[in-house]
Order: structure tokens, then sequence, then C-alpha cells
């Protein structure tokens, strides 16, 4: 029965908890999918700080690469979204074979219509955010960005990074019907259903939470869970059309002993 795989937020890189270990339990969760496996959808910050040259790509993540490139000869079809911790990907994901999607993408599976990106800045958004999402898609400060030597760009990126989770110190209470990403979901299957298609599931990363919300004008909307503390994807089976949600706490090496 073919299937679609949706994860989001894996953070490669993020040096909090045991990075090697998510890295493993990624790559062996991409080897895991089924032979029946059709598309696999990257909803963004799978990398925790992405930024590419022209001619160079950060070092490390061979085995994430590998698994992935390991599907694509399978023959699934892999789409990635940019989040908003690696925005800066220009050719190297595509010269890999994955496909680039802009948010909110609208797809049409196994007659299921789904609506998908990363999520962040959909709906309203604080003023703030918005600033810095604007200085990161500037194409003129990505030009300056790039004349700065890889070492002072990764110290800046990582550092960025890193002082933006440690400033959170739990984890992020999603706010339900107050939150831009539902407000985004409630207008848009409004406007959807109105216009005879309705979407039948709102599929977003970012929040790092686990979430599923009947919308008042049908479907669903559907957050991810990230895979720091857990590993947490999404499946759509083609043939029932019924989208699982799977968040599987990680053990820790305390509680396994
Ligand atoms: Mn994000």
């Amino acid at each position: 029965m073919p299937k679609s795989y949706f994860v989001a937020d894996v953070h490669l890189g993020l040096t909090i908890e045991d990075p090697g270990r998510r890295e493993r339990r990624f790559a062996d969760f991409l080897r895991s999918l089924p032979g029946d496996t059709e598309n696999l959808y990257l909803l963004g910050d799978i990398w925790d700080f992405w930024y590419e040259y022209r001619d160079v790509v950060p070092k490390g993540y061979v085995r994430v690469f590998a698994a992935l490139t390991e599907l694509m000869d399978r023959g699934v079809k892999v789409s990635f979204f940019p989040g908003n911790h690696d925005v800066w990907t220009y050719h190297y994901f595509e010269e890999l074979g994955m496909k680039r999607l802009e948010q909110p993408c609208l797809v049409r599976i196994a007659g299921k219509t789904l609506c998908i990106g990363h999520g962040d800045g959909l709906g309203p958004t604080p003023a703030g955010y918005r600033i810095l999402h604007w200085i990161f898609h500037n194409r003129v400060l990505q030009w300056l960005f790039s004349l700065l030597h890889p070492y002072i760009a990764f110290s800046f990126g990582n550092g960025w990074s890193r002082s933006k989770r440690n400033r959170r110190v739990r984890p992020y209470q999603f706010r339900g019907e107050q939150e831009g990403i539902y407000q985004f979901a409630d207008r848009f299957s409004r406007r959807m259903a109105a216009a005879g298609t309705p979407v039948d599931y709102f599929i977003f990363g970012h929040f790092h939470a686990d979430v599923r919300l009947p919308l008042p004008a049908g479907g669903e909307l559907i957050v991810l869970k990230d895979w720091i503390q857990s590993d947490a994807y999404a499946c759509l089976d083609h043939v029932t059309g019924i989208l699982e949600t799977v968040n599987r706490p990680v053990e820790r090496p305390e509680e396994t002993r």
C-alpha cells in the first residue's frame, strides 16, 4: 500500500542532547521507510543551521545524505521546504535530486488535498519575526553574508541558533486557536471549501509541538513534533486516505540501563 511521509525539525547539528545520536536516529528512520513509499516531504528545519556557498557545502550529515540519496535511487520522490533555520540552501539539495517547494503548498495525493509547509510566518505574525524573515530572505544580504569567511559565518550562524535555543527554557506551548498558524488554516480551509476543493490535512512543523486540531470548515490542522527528544513523523496511507501521526519519545541512556 503506497504511502507518503512527512517530517520536520530534526535540527541536525544542534548541540543539545546527543547530536550524533539524533543524526543516526533520523538516518535509521529514513532507511526504515517501507518499499512502497512514494513521497517523503521534509517540512523544514531538518538542519539547525545550513549555509551553502556556490561551490562549498557544510561538512557532516553524511549518513543522512546517504539515506536520502538511497531513497531517491529507489524511486521515492523527496521534496523539501526551507525552514527558518535552513533558509540558505541554493542548489545543493536540488543537485542531490530533491525538489524544492515553497509554503503554503497544495498537494493532492490519493484523492486527498493537503496544504503543507514549514509553518513559520503563516497567519498573523509578530512584527519582529517579519523583519527577521525579510533579513533572512533578502538576496543582497545573503550575498554579503556569502563574502564572510566560513569560519566567521558558521560561528555566527551556530551561535545564533544556540542562543535562540537556550533562551527557550521550557518546550513551546502551542496556543491552539490563538496561534497564527491555526488562524491561517482556518481562513484558508474556509476559502477552499467555498471554492469546492476542501483541504483534508494541513501539515506543518516549526512549533515543535504534537498537535491535531479539527477545523470548523472541515479538515484538520496537524503540527509535527521535533526530533530533539522524540522520533516524530506523519504517514499518509494512499489506500485508506488516513493520516497517522507518530511521536515516539527517545529512551534516555539512563533509562535503558
Ligand atoms: Mn522552525
